[in-house]
């Protein structure tokens, strides 16, 4: 690999790579869906994306990029209020996320007849990992419940490792305790329940 060419450095392939899941305006407190305390993830989200960047590990992002009449919208006889339309000043990432240039950035839920709340779901990031040989997922973003649960659960389908950062995620909680319900639920499928301090003090 070149080590200086006067141009960003390249990510290095193999082993692990950090997903973001849906740090966006909207699901954080102020926005059209907000999280209840999502602000608290943007922190050691950046801490991790500053040491995943000083390694030169890719960084993917996923992104709730919903059309107008999104099937999963109240309008529509769906659950949610209108959240993360594709383009809106609510569906950009959090103000405070610092992001690398080189993020790969993942949207989902484009299509309004299908809701997808996996960053897998009718989406390449499958295909995009693997090229790479990524292996390994450090996951934090939100929500627990929704998107970060079933992103989590299909990367084990997949036989990825996936480290979830407990102090990075933050969950809708609907019903009190669906938070919980996902940890569990990501626990057992293999997904190692970590802190952001353990990912910060291991090697990746
Ligand atoms: C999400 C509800 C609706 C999520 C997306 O990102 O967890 N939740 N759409
Ligand atoms: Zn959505």
């Amino acid at each position: 690999m070149r080590a200086d060419d006067g141009e960003a450095r390249e990510r290095r392939t193999g082993e692990s790579a950090l997903l973001v899941v849906d740090v966006q305006r909207d699901f954080l407190p102020g926005g059209a869906l907000p999280v209840r305390d999502g602000d608290r993830v943007i922190a050691p989200l950046n801490r991790c994306l500053a040491r995943f960047a000083h390694e030169r590990r890719p960084v993917f992002l996923t992104r709730d990029w919903h059309p107008v009449d999104h099937c999963s919208f109240v309008a529509r006889g769906g659950p949610w209020p209108v959240h993360c339309v594709a383009g809106t000043a609510g569906a950009a990432f959090a103000d405070g996320l610092q992001l690398p240039p080189d993020a790969v950035v993942v949207s989902k839920g484009c299509l309004a007849e299908v809701d997808a709340y996996s960053g897998f779901g009718g989406t390449d990031l499958a295909q995009r990992l693997r090229p790479r040989g990524i292996r390994r997922l450090v996951v934090g973003g939100v929500a627990t419940d929704y998107c970060v649960l079933q992103t989590v659960l299909d990367a084990r389908r997949l036989e990825i490792e996936v480290r979830v950062m407990t102090d990075a995620i933050a969950a809708v909680d609907v019903n009190p305790g669906d938070g919980q319900d996902a940890l569990q639920r990501m626990s057992q499928a293999g997904a190692a329940l970590v802190t952001s301090d353990e990912v910060l003090s291991s090697p990746l």
